[in-house]
């Protein structure tokens, strides 16, 4: 299997691939790719639509498998993170991964995913903290450490959100900080972290 993924500081597609692919992740092949100033792929070499991440499988390491959420449910169908396995709450958090990704370019642009946290934001905007609420409402139906019981894709679709909180501060509440720690204590967070130079420790401890 080969991914091709971004700079682990700031490309937080490429995060929720790379978490969702569990302990795949140790048998990939990883093609890292940085970004210019304006944020495009320096290389797009078997990037089809010139974004990361990209999967291609061993059965088919010709075809290109982009987007995200396609990509995260093909790793979860081949041994990555699963989905919940109760339909109703696959369901649930599917719809919850796919209105956070239509609903989220204005967070994205107000506060990109950086691990290293090269400039302060100082003020969080009122969209992190509102899905910051939505996460906190589904820790509380009380299923467990992650959102939906076991860690699942959407723990990984959600990873960059909670980076995003941790960036600005923003992770007040007891279910908020308990999920951020779990999240943090992942061998596959802690093995991003690892790759980011000058990790800020507020994503480490
Ligand atoms: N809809 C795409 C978005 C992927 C995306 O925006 N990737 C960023 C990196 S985090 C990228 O490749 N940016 C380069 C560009 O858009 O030119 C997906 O779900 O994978």
């Amino acid at each position: 299997m080969r991914l091709i993924l971004g700079t682990p500081k700031t490309s937080s597609w490429s995060l929720r691939a790379y978490l969702s692919a569990g302990e795949l992740i140790n048998n990939a092949t990883i093609d890292w790719r940085s970004f210019d100033e304006h944020s495009k792929l320096t290389d797009a070499t078997d990037c089809p639509t010139r974004q990361v991440p990209v999967l291609y499988t061993d059965e088919a390491p010709d075809v290109a498998i982009i987007e995200t959420f396609a990509i995260l449910e093909a790793l979860a169908e081949r041994g990555g993170l699963p989905w919940p396995v109760d339909a109703l709450l696959r369901a649930r958090a599917r719809s919850l991964c796919l209105v956070f990704q239509h609903h989220s370019d204005e967070l994205r642009k107000l506060v990109p995913m950086d691990f290293a946290d090269t400039q302060q934001i100082a003020q969080a905007p009122a969209s992190l903290y509102a899905w910051l609420e939505r996460l906190e409402a589904v820790l509380e139906e009380g299923r467990g450490e992650y959102l939906f019981g076991e860690l699942s894709a959407a723990d990984a679709w959600f990873a960059p959100l909670i980076a995003r909180g941790i960036r600005c501060r923003a992770i007040h509440s007891e279910a908020l900080k308990r999920y951020a720690a779990a999240l943090k204590h992942t061998a596959g967070w802690r093995q991003w972290a690892a790759l980011v130079d000058d990790c800020d420790p507020a994503y480490t401890s």
